[in-house]
């Protein structure tokens, strides 16, 4: 009687579970040296390969000496199967990795700075356009909203919000510096950016307070 030997597939031993991580979640490193097992060989026997990845836009899966690593792609969320291939003496077994990023609302962003404005005094409003200053990874800028947290000085110019406007008015016959503090508002995150307006001060031409003028007979 002739026995021959049966080479058996390799094995799961310890099935994946399925794995929940955040928006930008730091590298997910999975120890897999004894996730499979062969009945014939030794566990260092049996190499491992990244058979498929379904959402590669989403998460990268490497394999590097029986390490599996997840590396997240920013402001990604979404699901991901990985699936991955124990081979052992040409037979094989899968296992199969179910991964859910989860969305992360950011704040917004200051996109770009606001420029500095200079006036002379006694000027006529002047208006300027918010809808650049910041920034949504999660949303249409379109529906970031603006409010004004702070005017350092409201006895030279009295800012006010109209939509994407920043309305300023300045005040008659006053001049000097002021910092105007404004936030932008994206579904109840909010960043901050100063503009400063600088109110530059105007001779004014003397005026006659009453009717007598005296000049000077030669
Ligand atoms: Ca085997
Ligand atoms: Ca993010
Ligand atoms: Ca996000
Ligand atoms: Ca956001």
């Amino acid at each position: 009687i002739s026995v021959t030997p049966v080479d058996d597939t390799p094995e799961i031993a310890e099935a994946f579970q399925d794995l929940t991580v955040n928006e930008d979640n730091a590298d997910t490193v999975i120890d897999l040296s004894n996730h499979f097992t062969d009945k014939d060989n030794d566990n260092n026997a049996i190499t491992l390969a990244v058979l498929n990845n379904s959402n590669a836009a989403l998460i990268s899966a490497t394999i590097d000496n029986y390490q599996l690593t997840l590396k997240y792609t920013e402001n990604h969320s979404g699901i991901a199967e990985i699936i991955i291939r124990a081979s052992s003496n040409e037979k094989f077994v899968n296992d199969t990795l179910n991964i859910f990023v989860q969305a992360i609302d950011d704040p917004p962003e200051l996109l770009t700075p606001p420029s500095s404005i200079t006036k002379n005094e006694d000027d006529p409003q002047h208006i300027v356009d918010m809808s650049i200053w910041f920034t949504d990874i999660d949303n249409d800028d379109a529906q970031i909203t603006y409010q004004i947290i702070q005017n350092l000085r409201p006895d030279i110019v009295t800012p006010s919000i109209s939509a994407k406007q920043l309305v300023l008015n300045f005040t008659e016959n006053a001049n000097g510096t002021s910092i105007i503090q404004i936030a932008g508002y994206s579904n109840g995150l909010s960043a901050t950016t100063d503009l400063s307006v600088i109110v530059l001060a105007v001779n004014d031409m003397p005026t006659v307070s009453n009717g007598n003028i005296s000049l000077f007979e030669d």
